[in-house]
């Protein structure tokens, strides 16, 4: 009740919309408020949903009528942001549209009224891109300014890795070092790494084989990653009042768990989940299976704290001492000089299933693999810098030289920080 989403771009909206999808919103507004810490009293839901284009946003036009939206937080524009994060930051409006980083901020400050009390905001987007990006990193900016005592969870997804717009390295150098400089935390999704997972969950064997990578539909993969922060936002009993209403505190609850230092706030997420019978080793084993054991220098990756969230009817089964939590420390890597590692959060229901069938597993690690996407990032965009490649397109717009050469310091000293932590 407390939380304000802010969904912006293609990737972003496409992503909230599938939460708001597995979350059995989408059909109707939001229902009894007291069970449902997404909407405001008047039983809609707290997102404002932003695009240049119009092609995704119009498809909410229905969730409008059925009450779900407001009409007024749907804001588009009228041109793409041509994959550019500086288009998308600068915020010059083309083709006679209006602002839409001002028609924003007004929509958010309505909505923050409305709210009981106002603890942040999550944001939705891709790196990438021009509007989910550039525009996103613009808005983590002014709501950090406007509202200093509210946090910003971003919720983003990196490009995979080859293959996709020649500009991403640059876009995704800028949108990581404003989300350094803004948020206070961030769940970066990979898209190779949510490919794999998908697939996986799918019960499919070849990972390599191209014609199972074809048959991966974006909306599965999308589907995957709002399970994930389903898993982490929604409501757990450890936060609930004596009577069992939800305080809606999760998002913050968790930033203060895995993000205690404002020099590490890129966080892992992955979640597993299974039917019927549950055997806490093999969803241990499960989630595990993805994680890089090592950085691409050879050093181990190791984590600094971790959130688990288990959501089943067999919850109370499950105890920080248990042996597949203990496993689940270990794979992941965790410091020896922190003696308490482990948050783990439980709800008696996983909210896709009110039979009761499903169980899921989702963690949350402040983890150093994120290393291997700043390496990554800087030494590609760094040389298409040295060879001024493509700069011209982000001049254009007003981006400075100086916003590159920040942009490389902020992304260095994350680096050294996640470097430093190691033990
Ligand atoms: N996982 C996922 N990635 C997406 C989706 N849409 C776009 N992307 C990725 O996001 C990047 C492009 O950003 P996009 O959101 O389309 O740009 P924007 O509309 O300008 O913000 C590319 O790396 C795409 O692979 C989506 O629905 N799901
Ligand atoms: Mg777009």
């Amino acid at each position: 009740m407390s939380t304000v989403w802010l969904q912006v771009g293609q990737c972003g909206n496409q992503i909230a919309q599938e939460l708001w999808h597995i979350l059995g919103l989408v059909n109707g507004s939001c229902g009894k408020m007291d069970k449902n810490p997404f909407c405001s009293r008047d039983g809609k839901l707290s997102a404002i949903c932003v695009d240049s284009e119009y092609k995704v946003i119009k498809k909410m036009q229905k969730q409008v009528k059925k009450g779900l939206f407001r009409e007024s937080n749907l804001i588009i524009g009228k041109q793409g942001r041509g994959k550019n994060w500086a288009c998308g930051y600068y915020n010059k409006p083309l083709n006679c549209e209006e602002s839409l980083l001002y028609n924003t901020m007004e929509r958010l400050r309505k909505e923050v009224e409305l709210r009981d009390c106002y603890s942040g905001t999550v944001l939705f987007h891709s790196l990438s891109g021009g509007t989910g990006a550039g525009l996103g990193s613009h808005l983590c900016e002014e709501i950090r300014d406007e509202y200093p005592l509210g946090q910003i969870l971003s919720v983003t997804v990196a490009p995979y890795q080859t293959g996709e717009c020649p500009l991403q390295h640059y876009n995704v150098l800028l949108c990581l070092s404003w989300l350094q400089r803004y948020t206070d935390g961030v769940f970066l999704f990979h898209n190779d790494d949510v490919l794999r997972r998908t697939i996986a969950s799918q019960g499919k064997k070849n990972l390599q084989d191209s014609r199972v990578l074809s048959q991966v539909s974006l909306s599965s993969m999308n589907t995957y990653i709002a399970d994930c922060v389903a898993g982490l936002l929604c409501p757990v009993s450890n936060f609930q009042t004596a009577s069992g209403l939800s305080i809606g505190v999760e998002p913050w609850e968790l930033l203060r768990a895995v993000c205690p230092a404002p020099t590490m706030k890129f966080l892992h997420v992955a979640q597993t989940s299974t039917r019927g019978q549950v055997l806490w080793d093999s969803m241990v084993s499960s989630v595990t299976r993805f994680l890089a054991p090592e950085s691409s220098t050879g050093d181990p990756h190791y984590s600094t704290s971790l959130l688990s969230v288990v959501r089943s009817n067999h919850c109370s089964l499950i105890q920080p001492q248990s042996s597949a939590m203990k496993r689940l420390q270990r794979a992941y890597g965790c410091v020896s000089w922190n003696p308490f590692p482990l948050s783990l959060w439980t709800a008696s229901y996983d909210m896709r299933d009110s039979t009761g069938q499903r169980h899921s597993l989702t963690v949350c690690a402040n983890h150093s693999s994120i290393i291997d996407l700043l390496k990554h990032t800087v030494e590609k965009a760094q040389k298409m810098y040295s060879a001024k490649a493509y700069i011209h397109w982000y001049r254009q717009y007003g981006c400075e030289g100086k916003d590159f050469e920040q942009a490389f310091d902020t992304l260095s000293s994350v680096e050294t920080e996640y470097y430093s932590a190691r033990e």
